[in-house]
């Protein structure tokens, strides 16, 4: 194998990268003092006061999370006008001035504990800029001050699975512009959470681009290590010198990943990819969007491109005034919940028999891809990048979908792949595909066979298999 292939191999999640992927989806609450001013960014000079959820609810929003599959809940602790929901030591701006509870009370604390008691986990977004702190663009006081929210946020409220940084990096209330010490915000992460990803403008996940929930047709995990470094610079509103770097590529490129893209980049990095979008037009809640929620069908769309190509969906739900989700958001995340039961929630394969052209040893037999341990796996001998393997189902199925996951702990190496039916004795190609990753979802119209047979045509090096799938309906 080319060095440069066996460079991309190496590349391997870290513990905290692999926990992250396998939630999977999970969602992200832009809740504070935009809610009630009606805006999406803030300007900094709001009243706290008018901070005063009515009927605030944390144990609604985990609830409806979870009747939707999530796994996870991201909230936006501090958003671009610094108003923060935790009662701060270092600002006035902050809960503890609203009118909410007669500043009694911690949102950050409640919505922490109630993911908590729901089984799910928690994460937060808190934005660099912000608009209201009288030190911001003073480089290395506001520095300290933020690596000291950190400290508050991350330490008084349990685990948290992510910080989530966006890069926007606009003036302060005094005209000036902020140079962030990235550096040390994330050796405080790593210190006081060493299990939390760092998201976005941070080295653990990458943005996928864009906000609408459009994906690559291929999410590669393993790229270039300077687009982890362009991403942060770059990522919402400022230039980098082109001269930076040998090759200039960034988030909007279509390809991070193939052979081609990665020969002759540098150094390669595992860096997977996360879809954010919102469910509705905005990212904070503004109540003439009630009637304009994504349909069923978009949503399902996205999460077959997110989830079901190597990423991760990170839906918003944005709560009303009230500090609960309005019911259409509630209902719509009921009936996405509910589609994909129907649709992934049985496993056609599970009855079936396997077999593969070759098997490593007595550990690594294609039976392994058939149970939900995704910690076992297929995969052949050192050297051989190509394999079929066949499933022979009892009887004659229909199916419409096919799961596949490689063992992302040994590296993503899948290049290539096709599935064939079997029909009176000839395999008929229905579907080709290029990666697979930590997930891979392909669909198809209804086929009815006895015997699918699964053909990794490239590979970097041995390929692995930790899981197949077949399902059918929607
Ligand atoms: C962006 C912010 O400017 C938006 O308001 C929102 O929080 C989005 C998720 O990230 O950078």
């Amino acid at each position: 194998m080319d060095q440069f292939l066996e460079d991309a191999v190496r590349a391997r999640p870290s513990a905290r990268q692999l926990a992250w992927q396998r939630m999977e989806f999970y969602a992200f609450v832009h809740f504070g003092m935009n809610t009630f001013t009606d805006r999406e960014w803030g300007t900094g000079t709001e009243d706290a006061k008018l901070f005063n959820p009515s009927e605030f609810d944390a144990g609604q929003w985990v609830a409806a999370c979870k009747s939707a599959g999530m796994s996870g809940l991201i909230l936006t602790c501090k958003h671009h006008d610094g108003f923060c929901l935790w009662p701060s030591k270092l600002t006035d701006h902050c809960v503890r001035n609203g009118a909410w509870k007669n500043g009694e009370g911690d949102l950050v604390r409640e919505v922490a504990d109630a993911c908590r008691d729901g089984g799910i986990q928690f994460g937060v977004y808190v934005s660099p800029w912000d608009r209201h702190e009288a030190c911001y663009g003073n480089s290395p006081a506001y520095n300290q001050f933020f690596v000291e929210q950190l400290e508050e946020l991350l330490s008084s409220y349990g685990p948290v699975f992510c910080v989530w940084f966006d890069g926007a990096c606009g003036e302060g209330p005094n005209g000036k512009r902020q140079v962030y010490d990235w550096d040390a915000y994330y050796a405080t992460i790593r210190r006081l959470q060493p299990d939390a990803v760092i998201s976005v403008c941070g080295p653990d996940t990458r943005w996928c681009g864009n906000e609408a929930g459009h994906c690559r047709k291929n999410e590669w995990s393993v790229v270039p290590a300077l687009l982890r470094d362009v991403e942060k610079i770059e990522a919402k509103s400022q230039k980098v010198d082109d001269g930076k770097f040998s090759r200039r590529i960034t988030s909007a490129d279509d390809d991070l990943g193939s052979r081609k893209a990665i020969h002759n980049a540098g150094p390669l990095v595992w860096y997977p990819a996360e879809v954010n979008t919102s469910i509705r037009p905005g990212w904070f809640y503004h109540t003439e969007d009630d009637q304009r929620l994504r349909s069923l069908a978009e949503l399902l769309e996205i999460y077959y491109q997110s989830v079901g190509g190597n990423s991760t969906f990170l839906l918003g739900i944005p709560p009303d005034k009230r500090g609960r989700f309005h019911d259409n958001d509630v209902s719509r995340l009921t009936e996405l919940g509910a589609a994909l039961r129907a649709a992934l929630g049985k496993n056609l394969a599970a009855s079936a028999a396997i077999t593969v052209s070759e098997s490593l040893d007595e550990s690594h037999q294609p039976q392994n891809a058939l149970s939900s341990d995704r910690d076992t796996f297929w995969r052949p001998c050192d050297g051989t990048e190509r394999a079929e393997i066949v499933l022979l189902f009892p009887g004659e199925q229909t199916l419409d979908k096919v799961m596949l996951m490689e063992h992302i702990a040994s590296g993503q190496r899948i290049e290539n792949f096709t599935l064939a039916r079997e029909e009176n004795g000839r395999w008929l190609t229905f579907f080709s595909g290029e990666i697979v990753g930590y997930k891979r979802i392909c669909r198809f119209g209804p086929i009815r066979t006895k015997a699918l047979s699964v053909t990794i045509a490239a590979s970097r090096g041995y390929p692995t298999l930790a899981f197949v799938g077949a399902y059918t309906g929607s």
